[in-house]
């Protein structure tokens, strides 16, 4: 849009006044954060209103993302790039004397996702606008995000994330577009006009009322739309009747009940534990933005049958599975048509994105609860697993008897979301070359063999806007000096930074950018934790929820050996490193907190002592999350990317550290996979058992953790450190990290990969001290980053799955 700095600073001054009733004199940073935001959606208004016409206007195929997590983190400064006025804003701001970094500090992340998933949604979000899809976000406004975490005496301690305290300057809340959620009571059966009529009857009823934020496309006028459904209880004054008799706790414990199902995330993120709740969560938003989504579509005048070709929904995960038998639902008890029509404009309109291979992580629902939860989405799920068995007994009974029984949807008393997405859906994808290929020939083999075709893979990607061009402005303006500024439109340009591989002053400058990077980071840690780092030492990155397959204790475990062999050795040449971990675990997965508790206490040990911690230094971040996320990722030199192959779906962090120039310590999973191809085997560190080698050992038995452990005597001190009184905790401290790697054998193969991680990291190191290679490495993984960015994943899932128009920009339609 056209701003000058005049216009803003008149536009933001009035603005503040008006928002916070001060002068600028007297206002705190919370109000000019807040007048800002407000100022900013306004400007943003005409486009967000012109895009929702204009698709209305057009009859165009709309995309529906449904996520149970969208990960946003802050907006402010995200919006003022898409819009063009970044510059101008602050230029303003300075001109009042006043800092947009402060100002940008008071918003609140929006931490409504645990991790990959949810960040992968707020990364779709934005590509969507970006490339141009006419494409929303549909879920749930937690009034609890993810937990804030805070390390006591090496703790991890949880604290609610109180993100809606001061408002959310984003949002905009659309009363007239609630509806209701039906929960419970029974269902009637009538035969009327030749049909099978099905009612609800007595049944709890929440009201889903939508919250709407724009989603602005980068500098093409399109402004999308993310909505998140808060529960309310119905009638606003509640029982009165109930309420004058003084009877005022149950009042509002009917209340409370009915506004639970939106107030709180659920933090585990691979650990399925079947709660009621969570499951009202996921009936609550996919019921609701179906309902939505139907209600414009009627209001159109369209014809209901040809639903599926104007609205494509995507579920993220098995989590708003249950969109297939409310859709069913919807289009028979409502619309009135037969199972077959319903059928096929559901199967037509349902795509599933699959992002694990865990089967701790698969959602399965008791049958009993489901039932009485939702009697008739039950019942219509029954149906779909009739009739899919009944083909597929036919079609196996002969050759292999108990396919179908694997197959089934209902099975051993519970309901197998995943079986009902791929049964209920046009399309079955997976994030990574390597996981969808798992998916199809091993995990789900049978039903690929069933659907051919329906199966394929989209690798995930991240928005290179957030990711590089607004958390990185220093590499960003280097590229953009090199190579112009096309690479923010079309990523894949970034590969014209090969010309540079051997330009020594072009590489000296990208290591001093890195140099700049470290030193900001440690000032922003310093700042934040009182913790000093070196930033001439190496920095070395693991960030990712905590958990045993992705294996911070392969890292930890390798820092104490180093630890040790320094204490023997002081002389020992080592290039001083930082390891630095940040990193949430599941507040019920114990294992994953002694973790924590862990790398604290090694680096309580490490860092106090004058042996070794001028040569290392071990720091756990606390509360990690996107904002963290984006102080980390320009200052990194190496990311460790080390899970046991085949249990990493993806991985995405390793695609933002790649882009800001980190070289990879890389198993052969998930994505990293992809990062080889890209970079080729000399511009990343690989090491550790292939995903083929780990399901081998699964199958056949043959690994022997304990056998490691006595003939690795390097190792085997490290992992009695633990132990042993040098860490200065109780002996039974770590007792469930050790007996997971010695008595029952090591399931992650922490131990089966810890020389080939230990030989890797000298590898690195080694190319560490040279710096003309290192920094060539670096730009290497700068310049293939672009297939990662989440355009290409959005416009792989267009292409091949929704088929929505794109457009190159609304204005002016
Ligand atoms: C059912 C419940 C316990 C549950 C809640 C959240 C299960 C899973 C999750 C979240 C999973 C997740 O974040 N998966 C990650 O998705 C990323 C995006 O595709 C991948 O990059 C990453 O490898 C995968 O672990």
């Amino acid at each position: 849009m056209e701003l000058n700095v005049n216009q803003f600073k008149k536009d933001y001054l009035r603005r503040l006044k008006a928002k916070s009733g001060r002068p600028l004199e007297e206002s705190t940073v919370w109000d000019q954060y807040h007048a800002l935001g407000s100022l900013i959606k306004e400007y943003m208004t005409d486009d967000w209103v012109g895009t929702s016409i204009a698709y209305n206007k057009l009859d165009t195929r709309q995309v529906f993302y449904f996520s149970m997590e969208f990960l946003t983190g802050k907006l402010l400064c995200d919006y003022m790039h898409a819009m063009g006025v970044f510059e101008v804003v602050e230029q303003g701001l300075t001109d009042l004397g006043l800092s947009l970094e402060t100002i940008s500090e008071a918003e609140r992340d929006q931490g409504l996702g645990n991790g990959g998933l949810g960040r992968l949604a707020a990364c779709f979000m934005d590509s969507m606008a970006s490339v141009g899809i006419p494409g929303h976000g549909i879920g749930i406004r937690f009034n609890f995000g993810l937990f804030e975490q805070k390390i006591i005496n090496g703790y991890q301690v949880e604290f609610p994330d109180r993100w809606l305290e001061n408002r959310n300057v984003w949002e905009v809340k659309m009363p007239d577009k609630a509806v209701e959620v039906h929960f419970g009571g029974s269902v009637r059966q009538d035969y009327i006009g030749g049909r099978n009529v099905f009612f609800l009857e007595n049944t709890e009823v929440v009201m889903a009322v939508p919250y709407d934020t724009p989603i602005p496309g980068y500098q093409n006028g399109i402004v999308n739309t993310l909505r998140l459904y808060s529960a309310e209880a119905k009638t606003p004054d509640f029982d009165l009747a109930g309420f004058s008799r003084g009877d005022y706790n149950r009042v509002f414990s009917e209340k409370y009940a009915v506004e639970a199902i939106s107030q709180v995330l659920y933090p585990d993120d691979a650990y399925e534990n079947g709660r009621l709740l969570r499951l009202k969560q996921e009936y609550f938003f996919v019921s609701a933005g179906l309902q939505g989504i139907m209600r414009s579509f009627k209001r159109s005048g369209l014809p209901i049958r040809d639903f599926h070709k104007y609205n494509a929904i995507h579920i993220n995960d098995t989590h708003p599975a249950l969109a297939i038998p409310e859709l069913m639902r919807l289009l028979m008890d409502i619309e009135e048509l037969n199972w077959e029509e319903a059928w096929k404009i559901t199967t037509q309109t349902i795509s599933y994105t699959n992002h694990t291979l865990l089967h701790e992580a698969m959602e399965k629902w008791p049958v009993d609860v489901m039932k009485s939860l939702l009697p008739r989405i039950f019942m219509i799920i029954e149906e779909i697993d009739r009739r899919f068995n009944q083909i597929t007994e036919r079609l196996y009974h002969q050759v292999d008897p108990r396919r179908s029984q694997q197959m089934a949807i209902i099975g051993d008393g519970q309901v197998r979301m995943a079986h009902l997405c791929i049964v209920g859906s046009h399309s079955v994808n997976g994030v990574a070359k390597l996981h969808s290929e798992l998916l199809a020939t091993k995990e789900l083999k049978p039903f690929n063999e069933f659907y051919a075709g329906k199966f394929n893979n989209k690798t995930n990607g991240i928005t290179h806007r957030r990711w590089l061009l607004h958390s990185n402005p220093r590499l960003s303006a280097h590229i953009t000096e090199a190579i112009g500024d096309e690479w923010i439109k079309e990523p894949e340009s970034l590969g014209r930074l090969m010309k540079y591989h051997s330009d020594p002053a072009y590489l000296e400058k990208l290591m001093a950018i890195k140099r700049a990077n470290k030193v900001d980071f440690s000032n922003y840690l310093h700042k934040t934790s009182g913790v000093s780092i070196d930033p001439d030492s190496i920095y070395d990155i693991q960030i990712k929820r905590l958990h045993e397959y992705k294996r911070q204790t392969l890292n930890i475990l390798h820092i104490m050996s180093m630890y040790l062999r320094l204490k023997e050795d002081p002389d020992l040449d080592l290039i001083p490193r930082t390891f630095l971990f940040g990193a949430k675990a599941a507040p019920g997965y114990q294992t994953a907190k002694q973790t924590i508790k862990l790398i604290n206490a090694v680096g309580d040990l490490i860092n106090a002592d004058k042996d070794v911690n001028e040569k290392l230094k071990v720091v756990f971040v606390e509360n990690y999350g996107v904002t963290v996320a984006e102080h980390i990722i320009p200052s990194a030199d190496i990311s460790e990317q080390i899970s046991t192959a085949s249990k990493e779906a993806s991985g995405t962090g390793n695609m933002k550290l790649m882009m800001n120039g980190a070289v990879t310590v890389a198993t052969l999973d998930g994505a990293n996979i992809e990062i080889l191809e890209a970079v080729g085997k000399d511009n990343i560190f690989l090491f550790g058992l292939t995903a083929e080698e780990v399901y081998r050992y699964t199958e056949n038995h043959s690994y022997k953790a304990f056998e490691i452990y006595q003939n690795n005597p390097l190792l085997r001190r490290a992992i009695d450190m633990m132990t042993d009184g040098t860490l200065n905790v109780s002996p039974e401290e770590f007792y469930l990290i050790r007996s997971a790697l010695l008595d029952h054998n090591d399931a992650f193969f922490v131990l089966k990969d810890f020389e080939s991680y230990a030989n890797i990291q000298k590898k690195a190191c080694e190319a560490y001290r040279d710096k003309k290679r290192w920094s060539a490495m670096s730009l290497v993984n700068i310049a293939k980053s672009g297939i990662f960015s989440s355009d290409r994943t959005i416009r792989d899932y267009n292409r091949d799955i929704w088929k929505a128009p794109v457009f190159e920009t609304l204005k002016g339609s």
